[in-house]
């Protein structure tokens, strides 16, 4: 299968499949979104069948529910996982401290609290977003519609106060409509191209009234499984 796939998706399928090793017979597993992820969903899926296993997944958007229950994965909610084995999710960048930017995919909320609600978070990804320092890849922040314009304006002018906006930030769209999260909150992208601090600014955001999180995760991973175009996988 993997030979009619471009290099960039070889490199996520090889990474998915790795990280599937992690997973064993009886786990409460995170299931992550985006395209690596659901490559991960299909390959533990594949594993079951083969394997027997019985696996409790819960999923960090309706996307990958959908997609896990096809696969078979018995979906759960987290309430009624209470805990998770593992997580296993993507990211848009990665640093060498293994901080992260997700929320390219709209779900950084669940994917926050799901990884976090968890005894260990791998991240599948691939080699291109690897980065010395976070940044050019937007900050997602989920913020609250409530008062839209008048949240927005406070939220752009808070951040100014504090030194962190000073570059362009955008409303997430879908078509011609703000994008809604599974939540039914917005998504900010913040255009800051440099992050020199990430474990700073993703306390600092979260005090913004009207921003509901971030997508910097910061001491939540714990593993990097990272796939490579000619189907090398690392793991760090
Ligand atoms: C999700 O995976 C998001 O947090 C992140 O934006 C996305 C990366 O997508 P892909 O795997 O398609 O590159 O976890």
């Amino acid at each position: 299968m993997t030979q009619e796939l471009s290099p960039i998706d070889k490199a996520k399928f090889v990474a998915a499949r790795r990280s599937v090793d992690y997973i064993e017979d009886g786990m409460r597993v995170g299931l992550g979104t985006g395209s690596t992820a659901a490559w991960m969903v299909r390959c533990l899926g594949e594993r079951m069948r083969e394997e027997g296993l019985r696996i409790t997944g819960v999923p960090t958007s309706s996307r990958t529910a959908d997609l896990a229950r096809k696969m078979g994965i018995k979906v759960v909610s987290l309430d009624e996982a209470k805990w998770l084995d593992v997580t296993i999710d993507g990211a848009d960048e990665f640093d060498g401290d293994l901080n992260l930017i997700k929320g390219g995919g709209g779900a950084l909320l669940q994917e926050k609290i799901v990884a976090t609600a968890s005894d260990r978070m791998v991240v599948i990804t691939d080699s291109a977003k690897e980065v010395k320092t976070l940044g050019a890849f937007p900050l997602p922040l989920e913020v609250i519609p409530f008062g839209w314009q008048t949240t927005r304006a406070l939220i752009e002018e808070t951040l100014v106060n504090m030194d962190v906006l000073g570059r362009e930030v955008s409303l997430r769209m879908n078509d011609d409509v703000p994008y809604m999260t599974d939540e039914g909150n917005y998504i900010l992208d913040l255009h800051l191209r440099r992050i020199g601090n990430p474990r700073q600014l993703s306390l600092v955001v979260n005090q913004v009234p009207g921003i509901v999180e971030n997508g910097l995760f910061i001491d939540i991973a714990d593993v990097v499984v990272i796939g490579h175009g000619d189907g090398a996988v690392e793991v760090r």
